[in-house]
């Protein structure tokens, strides 16, 4: 079952082009850098019901944490390859948004359309526009939409970046869903309505991140996020995952705090838990990812420098 999901069935219309993307930005911008190179994930993965796809099961993921640490990264002088879920946020794009429109913008004396200095998004809009130049050749996006496509992907940037060591970092932000129906099981076209209620059987989705930190890609920096909405569990499920996928850290947060707090999950050289809750109370930084961001990369230093 496990290599099931790699069968061509499943292989994004896209991925031949994306990876040769992938390939021509590791060799044209990264390749003789000192800067970390990130794979950062975001954004949830579908779960498609039929080969026709109508319908489809989704979660709640928006793609902030990752599309926010994205920017943070960047300013930081790393190199990243954005993993992330079509239509979900996007790197400096995330702060603009259609309700935005009337109170941003105005007609001046000439017709001209210019932006208003004095609405949120005019206060804003110059550093962030500056930022966006000033980085986009940093930053390779490739897009998903559903589980398989997510999995596709991430062996195959896994596969280029296997060779640039302890330089990568694995920042896994996505939700991927934990169900799929494969493609044996799936209903060809479009499941048709009836009165009697519908049996749909969901499998697990074979688990990729043993394969990522100990096979793919064993001498990077793996960075995993746990979300639960029961706090009480979170930090065990989060050991549970360190001591199965051995990556470097787990970072922990519940569905209803995510916003503002997170706590930093990892094992020290003598096997012993450590815990560090990073939140934005208290902080002078408005964004938690820039938090997160910052502490992850003296987590990481520190670890290059034990190495
Ligand atoms: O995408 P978002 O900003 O709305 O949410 C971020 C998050 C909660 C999906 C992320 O922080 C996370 O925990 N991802 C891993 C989820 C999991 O598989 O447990």
């Amino acid at each position: 079952m496990s290599d099931d999901i790699f069968r061509d069935a499943y292989k994004p219309a896209e991925y031949n082009s994306n990876i040769s993307k992938a390939k021509v930005y590791l060799t044209t911008c990264a390749i003789n850098c000192d800067s970390p190179i990130v794979l950062v994930t975001s954004g949830g993965t579908t779960v498609p019901l039929e080969c026709n796809t109508v319908r489809f099961i989704d979660n709640f993921s928006t793609g902030k944490r990752g599309s926010a640490s994205t920017e943070y990264f960047l300013r930081r002088n790393c190199y990243v390859i954005l993993l992330h879920r079509s239509g979900s946020l996007r790197p400096f794009f995330r702060h603009f948004d259609a309700n935005m429109v009337d109170e941003a913008f105005s007609v001046d004396e000439r017709d001209d359309l210019v932006v208003r200095k004095d609405s949120e998004l005019g206060k804003n809009f110059r550093s962030i526009y500056d930022a966006y130049h000033k980085f986009r050749n940093k930053l390779l996006m490739i897009e998903f939409e559903t589980c398989s496509e997510y999995l596709w992907y991430l062996r195959g940037i896994a596969n280029l970046l296997t060779s640039y060591k302890s330089n990568a970092i694995y920042y896994m932000a996505a939700a991927v869903s934990d169900y799929y129906i494969p493609r044996d099981a799936m209903s060809e076209h479009k499941i048709q309505s009836s009165d009697a209620a519908l049996d749909i059987k969901l499998f697990p989705v074979p688990k990729m991140l043993g394969h990522l930190c100990n096979t793919w890609s064993p001498e990077a920096f793996s960075v995993t996020f746990k979300l639960e909405t029961d706090s009480t569990i979170l930090i065990s499920k989060a050991e549970r995952s360190l001591q199965r996928y051995k990556q470097n850290l787990v970072i922990g947060n519940t569905l209803s705090d995510r916003r503002v707090r997170v706590t930093f999950i990892s094992h020290s050289k003598d096997n012993v838990l450590k815990e560090r809750l990073c939140e934005t109370k208290g902080s002078d930084k408005s964004e938690l990812e820039e938090l997160i961001v910052d502490e992850l990369l003296s987590s990481y230093r520190l670890w290059l420098s034990s190495e």
